[in-house]
């Protein structure tokens, strides 16, 4: 595993002892969500430089990244946020130029498929053409960059083959998994047209305690954690038969960066092998409260989209072989630490709350 430079000689193994002696740096787009934060920590471990960038917005959404940006000793020494827009080409370019990454990961873009039905032209344009424009700039760097895309399991849809792999074609549901397959097959094209460091990471869903709660597993962990203890009654569902194959989000990350430190950049699916129904997935949060869903669960249309994505689970096989990954957490223990973490910031929450305020600092 890792970078090697085989056959080096004289001045060229000079620079490569320079190069592994100078701090990497590392650009994500993304930095903000579930993933970009897990992998933003994951990297600062490994020694990186890592650089952030924060959509300009009225409101922040910096939660995730929060305890990062409090720690002294972290930002602004080894970790930086850069205000900037992917839909910006220009502001991107100037950020790209100042920071001269030697890898980027591209995780940015709206990520929620029942919302794609309703926002298909947003979705389209942060998720396909915004990789597109990322493909452009990285054509342009001067340094050798390394580039990882997160493709998603969405853009096999209705496979015709059980499970998927990286050769699965692809037959998308809904415009989200569209903008997937065609930024997915935009990266293939820039590979092997210019020789770009390109990697599509198939993503099947990974989850855990930082995902946005309207994503059906989040939504479930909360409702569990809620209803033991008295702050919610029910909990409103749509379609609870479909399959999806579940894994430990912060282990997906690391899948990520194993493609970036590959010889030759290739696809991989990162995925757990199983799959389960969003009713096995209630099973395993409530037993964890020891409560029955069905007493609590009702539906509501309004959570099933116009086209379902029946079933899912991927064959990760090559990822195994290659980059010696494996995921280490399957659905039970996830559905389990997810409600667990759930309660645990309930119990903060209500610490807090119970803490006599501070006495008003008088203005005389
Ligand atoms: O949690 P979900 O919204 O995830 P989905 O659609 O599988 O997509 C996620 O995983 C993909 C990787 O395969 C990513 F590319 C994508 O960005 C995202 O992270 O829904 C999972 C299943 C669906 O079948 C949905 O119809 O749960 C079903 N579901 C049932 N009731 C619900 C609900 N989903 C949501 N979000 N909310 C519900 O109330």
């Amino acid at each position: 595993m890792g970078r090697s430079f085989p056959c080096l000689h004289g001045a060229e193994k000079t620079n490569v002892a320079i190069k592994l002696t100078m701090q990497s740096k590392a650009f994500i787009t993304g930095v903000t969500g579930q993933d970009g934060s897990y992998l933003a920590e994951f990297l600062l471990g490994r020694g990186y430089a890592v650089h952030g960038l924060v959509r300009r917005a009225s409101m922040f959404n910096r939660s995730r990244i929060e305890a990062l940006r409090r720690d002294a000793e972290i930002y602004g020494k080894s970790f930086f946020l850069h205000y900037g827009d992917l839909q910006d080409a220009t502001s991107l370019r100037r950020i790209l130029a100042q920071v001269r990454p030697d890898e980027i990961y591209h995780l940015a873009g709206q990520s929620h498929v029942g919302l794609s039905f309703e926002i298909p032209e947003v979705t389209c344009n942060e998720v396909a053409n915004a990789t597109l424009g990322l493909l452009e700039l990285v054509r342009d760097q001067p340094q050798p960059v390394r580039l990882f895309h997160a493709s998603s399991s969405e853009i096999f849809g209705a496979p015709p083959t059980s499970p998927q792999t990286e050769d699965t074609p692809t037959r998308p549901r809904n415009p989200y998994g569209c903008a997937k397959a065609f930024a997915t097959d935009l990266c293939r094209v820039y590979r092997d047209a210019y020789g770009l460091f390109v990697c599509n990471g198939i993503a099947f869903n990974h989850e855990s305690p930082r995902r946005g709660e309207n994503f059906v597993t989040r939504k479930i962990s909360l409702a569990a954690a809620r209803i033991k203890v008295g702050l919610q009654r029910e909990l409103t569902l749509g379609n609870l038969e479909a399959r999806r194959d579940w894994g430990y989000a912060p282990e997906y990350v690391e899948g990520m960066w194993r493609m970036l430190q590959q010889d030759s950049p290739d696809d991989y699916v990162l995925a757990t092998g199983e799959s389960s129904t969003i009713g096995e997935f209630l099973d395993a949060a409530f037993e964890r409260v020891g409560l029955d869903w069905r007493a609590c669960v009702k539906f509501d249309p309004r959570f099933v989209r116009p086209a379902e994505v029946a079933m899912l689970v991927g064959d990760y096989s090559k990822a195994r072989r290659k980059l010696g990954w494996d995921p280490r957490t399957r659905m039970r223990a996830l559905a389990h630490l997810m409600v667990d973490a759930d309660l645990a910031a309930i119990a903060a929450e209500e610490r807090r709350s119970d803490e006599p305020s501070a006495p008003a600092r008088s203005s005389a």
